[in-house]
């Protein structure tokens, strides 16, 4: 019996002819072995996932099975055994969840899926993306000051007490997404931290709208472009910009845009940027600068790390998957995140009761600056789908609530697959497409493993 392995999907990537002699079986033919599964083909699979594959004559040929392919969360046993050895570590901070950790320097957790099943993301189970370390400032809430600079008619400074007294705070429900979010997607892997879905949370965010500030500065017509400072430390310890990042300043001029201090109603945490931070929903993460110093308004787009090179950009046309040396001239700067859809009330890798027939699902789904048109659910491998029901989003930027059910006909293995369209029509990728080098849009539709017990 093949041993599963883990990360089938680099196996496929690196050795496509070994990958297939652990799906198939090593006396799989030359030809002919990528049909639907049947025979020697479905007993190894069947083994490598824990169970008798349900609707495995609609498995697409070629397909990683999502048991099998990496993930944040523990595959179904025995799949989970082989996965143990190389398990993802576990943040351990006061005041947070056990978010899954991609890196500890900078430090970065994502949220699993299934923890994200809250109408609004508690600040525990809220994601973390640092460039650097945390500001060795005094965090002093009051005192914390910002400067607006650059083409305005009159430049400001700003303490976080006069911006609440000056200018009138707003609450909007709004998603923050990290623009690499859904990266472990890619094949070849791109470069980077491999979110899976969980680089997003959708949270009440409390602040002055930038576009009064920048209406007190005075916009002079040659503003094109914000750049924003704050005072996180490099990690070299150097006195440099970990990240500085920008807008258009029609985005900047969104009533949504904010300069934010509370979240969930309680001041900003240092983790997520406390005393302020900028808001800029539905837009990459990075443009939502934490530890905000200074806005910088420019006549041009802004030219600072994370908006250089590859960073922070797409493929304009598509370049070859795996060249890393694309030119990135052919390279755009991200800004909305692409439609997205989560099933948020079943883990992947989820073992169900014997007799479970009916499943109700649910999750939420959000689109970058669109709205969500549908949400569909397959339990068949995309061979058939059920529309879900869809809430209206809380205001514009708000994550969307969806409800369905499925009915699984038998015990086996079975991947719930949920995948959203937008409002203009644009439906999330079966498998993630326009590879670019470090990995910037990867939407794939999201996929559950679980195991109906006999
Ligand atoms: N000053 C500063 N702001 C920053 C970052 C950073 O490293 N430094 N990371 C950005 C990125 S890439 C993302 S996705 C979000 C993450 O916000 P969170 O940690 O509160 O979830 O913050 C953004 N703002
Ligand atoms: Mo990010």
């Amino acid at each position: 019996m093949p041993k599963p392995e883990r990360g089938l999907t680099e196996l496929y990537s690196d050795d496509p002819e070994r990958a297939d002699a652990v799906i198939w079986g090593r006396d799989a033919p030359a030809v002919g072995r990528r049909g639907f599964l049947g025979g020697a083909g479905l007993a190894a699979m069947s083994a490598a996932v824990g169970g008798t594959i349900a609707f495995a004559d609609r498995f697409p040929a070629g397909l990683v099975p999502a048991a099998l392919a990496q993930q944040a969360a523990p595959p179904p046993a025995p799949a989970a055994a082989a996965a143990a050895a190389a398990a993802p570590k576990t943040l351990q901070m006061e005041g947070k969840a056990a978010l899954v950790m991609l890196g500890d320097k900078p430090l970065v957790a994502e949220t699993p899926e299934h923890m994200l099943d809250d109408a609004v993301t508690p600040l525990d189970k809220f994601f973390i993306r640092n460039n650097g370390n945390l500001p060795t400032v005094p965090l002093d809430a009051k005192a914390w000051k910002i400067t607006v600079d650059g083409e305005v008619n009159t430049p400001l400074a700003l303490t976080a007490a006069e911006l609440e007294s000056r200018f009138k705070p707003v609450t909007y429900r709004m998603m923050l997404e990290c623009g690499g979010n859904g990266r472990s997607g890619f094949s070849p892997q791109a470069r980077g931290n491999q979110w899976t879905n969980g680089g997003a949370g959708c949270a009440d965010w409390t602040g002055v709208p930038l576009m009064e500030v920048l209406k007190a500065a005075g916009l002079k017509p040659s503003a094109k472009y914000t750049a924003h400072y704050g005072a996180d430390v490099h990690l070299s310890g150097d006195a440099r910009p970990t990240l500085s990042r920008g807008v258009r300043i029609e985005k900047a001029m969104d009533p949504h845009t904010l300069i934010a201090t509370r979240m969930n109603g309680k001041p900003l945490t240092p983790i997520h940027g406390g005393p302020v931070r900028l808001i800029v929903p539905g837009w990459a993460g990075s443009a939502s600068h934490k530890w905000l110093t200074r806005l910088w308004i420019r006549d041009k787009e802004h030219d600072g790390p994370g908006m250089t090179g590859w960073s922070y950009r797409t493929a304009r046309t598509p370049i070859v998957p795996g060249n890393e040396k694309a030119d990135p001239k052919n390279s755009a700067i991200m800004e909305a995140m692409p439609v997205r859809s989560l099933i948020t009330n079943v883990a992947h890798g989820t073992t169900l009761a014997p007799g479970t027939r009916k499943l109700p699902l649910r999750g939420h789904a959000w689109a970058g600056e669109r709205s969500i048109k549908a949400v569909h659910v397959s339990i068949d491998y995309g061979a058939t789908w059920r529309p879900a029901k869809v809430n209206a989003p809380k205001n514009k930027y708000a994550w969307q609530r969806w409800n369905a059910e499925v009915t699984l006909p038998s015990v086996g293995y079975y991947e719930l697959w949920v995948r959203a369209t937008d409002s203009a029509g644009t439906m999330q990728p079966h498998v993630v497409g326009n590879w670019n080098p470090q990995g910037y849009g990867g939407n794939a539709l999201h996929r559950v493993a679980v195991l109906v017990e006999s």
